[in-house]
């Protein structure tokens, strides 16, 4: 984290201190996680794949029928504005749209039809070291993701507290990570990565309840790009199980191998070899891939 007086956060159109990042305890992001969000990274002055990223915050938006305020071309100018401005070359990087300020009462229309908007630029780091060289162990959890019915897991917005209640059981149980299944009991994603497993040299992921993650989708198109075989399909717990091998990934852990599930060893119990190559075209695609600065 940077110092206070360096730390520059982007707020409405104005670059300010940590200390002045200030809304509304009426906002209505904060009262009811009225909002949409994104987690993106940049990679050696390259936003990933920020173009995908401004279609997922605009589409999340578009059904909350949320109007940002910025066009896509604008919102992609401040994201650059704000990284310059705290001279970050690699960095995470937040961007939160919320409903606004409005008087108490669910309804949006008790807004006054300003969302804020927030970038804050950082760095992160997810999971220690040691879990990327060994692999990690994850649970699943009695948490399930929403029915797409109820809150569509493709939608990313501030009401997060499905994938936090799950994250609290996997705490709980002492791990830091956790398969939720969808509303169907079949394997939807963890509670903040996609899921991919590994069998007969094949990738395979779940086809619905789900997150469309962007580090999923550039793995998939990895893959085709390398003749790996790849498939959107619904998954059990067996097959999980029963996998060669099996990863996660996501902007924030990018990809991580999964050497155990539910007290299952998954293949040889260590970072298999199409975990690994998917490994290196990722981190060779996130020095391509997007909008310089
Ligand atoms: N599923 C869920 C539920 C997520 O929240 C992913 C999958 C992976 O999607 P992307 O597009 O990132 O490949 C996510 C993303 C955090 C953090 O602060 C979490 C995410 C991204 C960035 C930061 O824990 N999750």
């Amino acid at each position: 984290m940077k110092s206070e007086e360096i730390m520059k956060i982007y707020l409405n159109g104005k670059l300010v201190g940590r200390d002045e990042a200030k809304v509304s305890v009426f906002d209505h992001g904060f009262l009811y996680g009225d909002g949409a969000f994104e987690g993106i990274r940049s990679y050696k002055n390259l936003v990933f794949k920020l173009d995908e990223h401004m279609d997922r915050l605009y589409d999340t938006a578009h059904t909350l029928m949320l109007d940002i305020p910025l066009t896509k071309k604008q919102m992609v100018k401040a994201i650059v504005d704000t990284l310059k401005a705290n001279a970050l070359s690699d960095a995470y990087i937040r961007v939160v749209v919320s409903r606004g300020e409005g008087d108490l009462g669910l309804d949006p229309r008790k807004c006054y039809g300003k969302p804020n908007i927030i970038i804050i630029t950082d760095k992160i780091t997810l999971y220690p070291k040691e879990m990327y060289n060994k692999g990690m162990e994850i649970i699943t959890v009695p948490t399930i993701r929403n029915n797409p019915e109820a809150l569509n897991p493709r939608l990313k917005s501030l009401n997060y507290l499905n994938n936090i209640l799950a994250k609290i059981e996997a705490n709980n149980s002492g791990y830091c990570e956790a398969i939720m299944l969808d509303h169907q009991g079949y394997v939807a994603e963890c509670t903040g990565d996609n899921i991919v497993i590994v069998k007969g040299g094949a990738l395979a992921t779940p086809s619905q309840g789900r997150l469309k993650g962007i580090t999923l989708g550039t793995v998939l198109e990895l893959a085709a790009g390398s003749k790996i075989k790849a498939a959107e399909q619904l998954l059990t717990r067996h097959e999980v199980y029963t996998a060669d091998e099996c990863f996660l990934t996501g902007t924030a852990a990018e990809i991580i191998p999964v050497v155990k599930v539910d007290g299952r060893v998954i293949g040889t119990g260590k970072p298999g070899p199409v975990t690994q190559k998917m490994i290196t075209l990722f981190k060779a695609a996130t020095l391509k891939d997007g909008v310089r600065y």
